[in-house]
């Protein structure tokens, strides 16, 4: 991994661990940070040591969203034409599970960062909120759209115009996170779920996270059609035949990954 300035990189076993570390303006997300990071998870995402990738930021905050100071002064077509956009989506399109453990704030494109991911570890300090109001504007990195496909109409709506936060047990109770745990084992358990899925049949990993994340895009026949192809797909894999002998064979499947 090259030199970074914003973010730390790790491994554990099969798993990439992307620390946010500008820890004195809460893992603002500038865009030299966001480049880092997407620079980060595409060498995980190309290596096949790695199953899958934990994101996460400090104790304190996950990430406080875009860099404000970064931001303020930018013309609508300075946005534009930086490509804002592009990173978020190239980051939407990694291939291998990603897994956000949030600790204390994670908020704007904070929080619209952890929604990204495909799971959600919090501690029980976490809040997800959407303060954009607050300075005038709105989310513009998904906010809007995947708040509302999670939460709902009235919940997304308070988020996003009244700056409502969400504490951990209600962002757990309306399913926006996996679960939530005490803030000094939030990192380990999401190191722990990114292991066990890591290890797990990596072609059958791409494509289930692949079809799930379908269901957001594709009316329901699309979505089903996808998800058949998927399946029929995988019985071109040495692990399908691997996994179904193990069982057979009462054995533990060992996994190629093709
Ligand atoms: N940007 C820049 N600096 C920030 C920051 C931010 N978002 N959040 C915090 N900081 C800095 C503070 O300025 C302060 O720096 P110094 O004054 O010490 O130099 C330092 O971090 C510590 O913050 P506080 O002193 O404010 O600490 P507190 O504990 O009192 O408060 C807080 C923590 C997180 C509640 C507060 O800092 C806060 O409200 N921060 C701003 C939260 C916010 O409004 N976030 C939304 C930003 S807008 C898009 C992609 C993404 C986005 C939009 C479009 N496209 C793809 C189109 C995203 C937009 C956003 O996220």
């Amino acid at each position: 991994m090259p030199e970074y300035t914003d973010i730390l990189t790790e491994t554990h076993g099969r798993v990439g661990l992307v620390r946010l570390n500008r820890p004195k303006a809460m893992n603002a997300l500038r865009s030299q940070l966001l480049a880092e990071l997407l620079d980060a998870l595409r060498a995980f995402d190309a290596d096949d040591a790695i199953g899958a990738m934990v994101i996460t930021g400090s104790e304190r905050a996950f990430s406080a969203g875009a860099d404000i100071k970064e931001m303020a002064d930018a013309t609508a077509v300075d946005l534009m034409n930086r490509g804002l956009s592009d990173g978020w989506h190239r980051i939407s399109a990694i291939r291998k599970p990603i897994i956000a453990a949030v600790s204390g704030f994670a908020l704007g494109g904070g929080c619209e960062l952890a929604l990204l991911c495909d799971l959600i570890v919090a501690s029980e300090t976490a809040q997800f909120g959407q303060p954009e109001i607050t300075i005038g504007v709105i989310p513009g990195a998904g906010g809007t759209q995947r708040l509302t496909r999670i939460l709902g109409k009235a919940l997304a709506m308070e988020m996003v115009l009244n700056n409502r936060f969400l504490k951990a047990d209600e962002a757990l109770q309306h399913g926006l996170v996996n679960r939530v745990v005490p803030v000094e084992s939030y990192l380990d358990e999401a190191l722990k779920l990114a292991g066990e899925i890591a290890a797990r049949a990596p072609v059958a990993v791409r494509l289930g996270k692949e079809a799930i994340n379908k269901a957001y895009e594709l009316s329901l026949a699309e979505g089903l059609a996808a998800e058949q192809r998927a399946f029929y797909l995988l019985f071109s894999t040495e692990d399908q035949k691997e996994g179904m002998s193990a069982f057979v064979e009462k054995r533990v499947p060992v996994w190629q990954g093709r």
